[in-house]
Parts: structure tokens; C-alpha cells; sequence
């Protein structure tokens, strides 16, 4: 079987030099050779093909993100000289989410990117993977934060929403706050998200086991945190009981949110998942049959993203 896999090289733009951590400026972790990585390990595969993306119209972004928000991203990039870095005060969560001249474009064609991927499992096909970069589920409705800056999952989400009910499965090693918080309230899309516990891991304030969704979206929403340390097998058990929560909600369609900053190499990771077991977290999902969108978050070990990401198609595939 054959996979399609959406991708544009115009997230290169988006090179922001560093982040501030700890008071401190360190390089940025979230680098456009990530994606490198993944093409260059996905080309060398013929079962993979790859498709470049249409032009989405602004109005799938408004669903999810407040247009000033969206306005002050798009007018702050096109004010900033090709060296400058602007680290800004409102509209962000943390200070390793900068903007740059050319984050706005990028950051629009990853919605791109994944948009076109609905298209085509709205279309019928199996399983499609957007390449995604920047990455999107720590943006929120009127924030940058996490390096993210539209949230892509939660716009494919909400696109595909309209077509029949939504299960979102988040395996990056973070918790999704901002998927999350679009959904918290909706009985329509499922949000069930595996991750490093808050109390010691970003985004700290959100992915604990007592947000459950409110209102009609109450039972809808449900966060695993797992310990620092944890192994393949540990994180196995906890990706079945995930599993059966998308099984019984019953959705048409399936987003993974697929992070690889769960593997035991990731710098600011600390899971201990190896290359192989990703093709298990594929045959996983995959036994569920259910027309999957997979779109790339997280994972910043450059020199393995590739092989991390080869292990999960293969098992999505077989
Ligand atoms: N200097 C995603 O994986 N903390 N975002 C970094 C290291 C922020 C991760 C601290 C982590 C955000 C999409
Ligand atoms: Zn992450």
C-alpha cells in the first residue's frame, strides 16, 4: 500500500536563531532540519508520495484562532528585517516561541499542509501525513507558545468535524493545552492525549488527569500523564487504554498528533521509546481502521527523526 504524504519546503523560512531559556539565549531546538531528516529518510522508500499543498483561505484558521491574534502574527513578520527576532510581550505563553519575518508564511503554510491532507481523506484515502512544520498543538486560541504557532491538528480536526465526529490522539511527548482548549467544550471531537507529566514538563499548567472537558463536552476529553523514565512497555499499556477510548467513541475519522519527542535520544524529551517500537505505536493505531490524518508535532533528534518516522509509517502500513 501506497501513502501520501503532504509536504512544502516553506517552513525553512521559519529559522528563528534562538530561544531564551532560563534567562539564557540557546540555540533553537526547533530547527527546520527536522524535517530534512524525515524527507530525506521517507524518500528513500517507494511506497511513500509525495504531493506539495493548496492554498487554504483563511477562514478554517478563524475557527480555531482569534483573527487579531492571526492579524498581529501575519503584521509583525512583514515589519521585521530577514535578521531580526522579535521575542513579543502579549499574543505568546513562553519565550520559545519567537517571530521572525518569514514565521507567519510558514506557520500559514503548515495549515496548508495539513488542510490539504483533510482533503484528500475527506476524498477517501486510508491514511495521509502532513508534514507539518512549525508544529501546532500548544498554540492556543490567542497564543503562540511551545513553538507553535497556528494550531494545525485542531484546525484539520475541526475541517474534518463537519464531515463526522473526530477522534484526536496526541502521542507528542507534551500535552496538547491548545487542542485541548478548542475542543473542551465539543461532544463532536474526542481529544485523548499521552504525555510527560505536567508537574515536571511543559506546558505545566495543563494535562492532568482531572480535565475531563466541560459542558456538552463533558467525558470528552482525557489526558494520560506519564512519568519521566517511562519504557516501551509502560507506554504500551497506557496507548491501549487510549486506544479503546477512541474505539468506543466511535469517530469517522482519526488526527494523531505524532510527536517523536518521546524517544529515549530526544534532547528535551525523557521517555525511553526506541526506534522499533514506533512501528508497534503504528500497528496499534492502525488496527483500528479508521481513515487517519497523521500530522507531524515534535521530535528533535535530528539525526534519528528519520528513522523514528520510517518505524511508525511502516507500522501504519503493514
Ligand atoms: N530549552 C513541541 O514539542 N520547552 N513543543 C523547551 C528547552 C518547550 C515543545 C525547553 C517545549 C515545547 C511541539
Ligand atoms: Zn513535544
Amino acid at each position: 500500500m501506497n501513502m501520501k504524504i503532504i509536504y512544502s519546503n516553506n517552513h525553512s523560512g521559519h529559522n528563528p536563531p534562538y530561544e531564551i531559556y532560563e534567562r539564557r539565549l540557546e540555540p533553537y531546538i526547533e530547527k527546520a532540519e527536522r524535517i530534512t531528516s524525515i524527507v530525506k529518510a521517507l524518500k528513500e522508500d517507494k511506497r511513500m508520495n509525495f504531493y506539495s499543498p493548496n492554498r487554504f483561505p483563511l477562514s478554517h484558521i478563524y475557527e480555531i484562532h482569534q483573527r487579531e491574534y492571526v492579524a498581529f502574527l501575519r503584521n509583525r513578520s512583514a515589519q521585521l528585517e530577514d535578521t531580526q527576532t522579535l521575542y513579543p510581550s502579549y499574543f505568546i505563553m513562553d519565550t520559545y516561541t519567537p517571530i521572525t519575518r518569514k514565521t507567519y508564511e510558514a506557520a500559514r503554510s503548515a495549515v496548508d499542509v495539513v488542510l490539504t491532507g483533510v482533503r484528500y481523506i475527506i476524498e477517501g484515502e486510508r491514511v495521509v501525513y502532513a508534514l507539518c512544520r512549525p508544529p501546532g498543538h500548544h498554540a492556543d486560541y490567542k497564543t503562540m507558545g511551545g513553538y507553535c504557532y497556528f494550531n494545525n491538528a485542531a484546525i484539520a480536526a475541526n475541517y474534518l468535524s463537519k464531515n463526522g465526529r473526530v477522534a484526536i490522539l496526541d502521542i507528542d511527548f507534551h500535552h496538547g493545552n491548545g487542542t485541548q482548549n478548542a475542543f473542551y467544550d465539543r461532544p463532536d471531537v474526542l481529544y485523548v492525549s499521552i504525555h510527560a507529566d505536567p508537574h515536571d514538563k511543559f506546558p505545566y499548567n495543563s494535562g492532568f488527569t482531572d480535565e475531563q472537558g466541560e459542558g456538552a463536552g463533558l467525558g470528552f476529553n482525557k489526558n494520560y500523564p506519564l512519568p519521566l523514565g517511562t519504557t516501551n512497555e509502560q507506554y504500551l499499556c497506557t496507548l491501549q487504554k487510549a486506544l479503546r477510548n477512541v474505539q468506543t467513541f466511535n469517530p469517522n475519522f482519526l488526527v494523531i498528533s505524532a510527536g517523536f519527542d518521546t524517544y529515549e535520544k530526544d534532547p528535551i524529551g525523557g521517555f525511553k521509546l526506541t526506534i522499533p517500537f514506533y512501528e508497534k505505536i503504528g500497528m496499534e493505531i492502525s488496527k483500528l481502521q479508521i481513515p487517519t490524518l497523521i500530522v507531524q508535532e515534535g521530535g528533535y533528534n535530528i539525526k534519528d527523526l528519520g528513522k523514528i518516522a520510517r518505524s511508525f509509517l511502516r507500522g501504519i502500513l503493514d
